[in-house]
């Protein structure tokens, strides 16, 4: 899953406002060879503030409706935890919904299950402004299998096939480093929930202060480390800013874990 992030204050600074140069970068996913690309139009980096309904629909749809204009090949996912915007990027061509809110906003829950999209349910300690104050868990790995658990049941209860839906612990929101490196060491706990498995690491502070590297661009290779350590663990999706270099890891890492035959 390539990332198309259509802000101004992404923390890895990859953002674009330029509905043109979105559109570019997510054509950009599919030549380095992305399955689906996931677009943002707010940023929710720790300490981030939120944006109103309109302004992330001014961001995110002309750039739906231009790729589906010009006959995108791949999935669209939107990465929104708003109804309102959920709904009519629905509309204009994507059909998946990337909740970082795991579907507890109001309207939600009715919105998925009138109209089916596949959908990441992802787990997230407090919010954006306070996630990362002071992460804390009696059982990191426990606690989270627990919510995804029983907010996949709830979008199954209201109406959502349990074949639309995949979960997330949702690496940086609301842990600490060691919460994120025992999420991935213990991912297989999740990955027995019996969904799908998303994981966003890419270019994430942990790997920065595990590795010393400041600028989140250079943490390519320790992204790599958990792409791969991910699959091994049972990821089916990841969440990259990358895509040349993660296709590569994620193909290899699928050959040794997955099996391959000679093209
Ligand atoms: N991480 C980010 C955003 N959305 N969605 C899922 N399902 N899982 C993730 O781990 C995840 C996500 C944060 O990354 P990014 O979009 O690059 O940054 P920002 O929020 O600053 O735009």
């Amino acid at each position: 899953m390539g990332i198309v992030n259509v802000t101004p204050d992404s923390f890895s600074g990859d953002g674009v406002l330029d509905p043109e140069a979105a559109v570019a970068r997510a054509w950009q996913c599919v030549e380095e060879g992305a399955d689906i690309v996931d677009i943002g139009g707010e940023s929710t980096r720790p300490g981030s503030q939120p944006v109103s309904v309109d302004e992330e629909k001014r961001r995110i749809l002309p750039v739906i409706e231009r790729l589906q204009a010009q006959g995108f090949p791949l999935p669209i996912s939107v990465d929104t935890y708003k109804p309102e915007v959920a709904k009519e990027a629905l509309e204009a061509g994507a059909c998946i919904i990337n909740d970082i809110f795991g579907l507890r906003l109001a309207g939600m829950l009715d919105l998925v299950a009138q109209r089916q999209p596949i959908v990441v349910i992802m787990h997230m300690q407090g919010t954006p402004q306070t996630m990362q104050l002071n992460p804390t868990y009696e059982d990191c790995v426990g606690e989270i299998s627990e919510f995804l658990r029983q907010q996949a049941q709830a979008a199954i209860n209201a109406g959502l096939p349990a074949d639309r839906i995949v979960v997330d612990p949702g690496i940086g929101f609301g842990k600490t480093v060691q919460h994120n490196l025992e999420i991935l060491r213990r991912l297989t706990e999740i990955k027995a929930l019996g969904f799908p498995v998303l994981i966003g690491t890419s270019r994430k502070s942990f790997i920065g202060k595990v590795l010393g590297i400041e600028v989140p661009a250079e943490r390519v290779w320790g992204t790599a480390a958990t792409v791969a350590l991910a699959i091994a663990h049972g990821a089916d999706i990841v969440r990259v800013h990358d895509v040349k270099e993660m296709v590569q890891v994620v193909r290899m890492t699928d050959a040794v874990v997955r099996g391959w035959s000679v093209p």
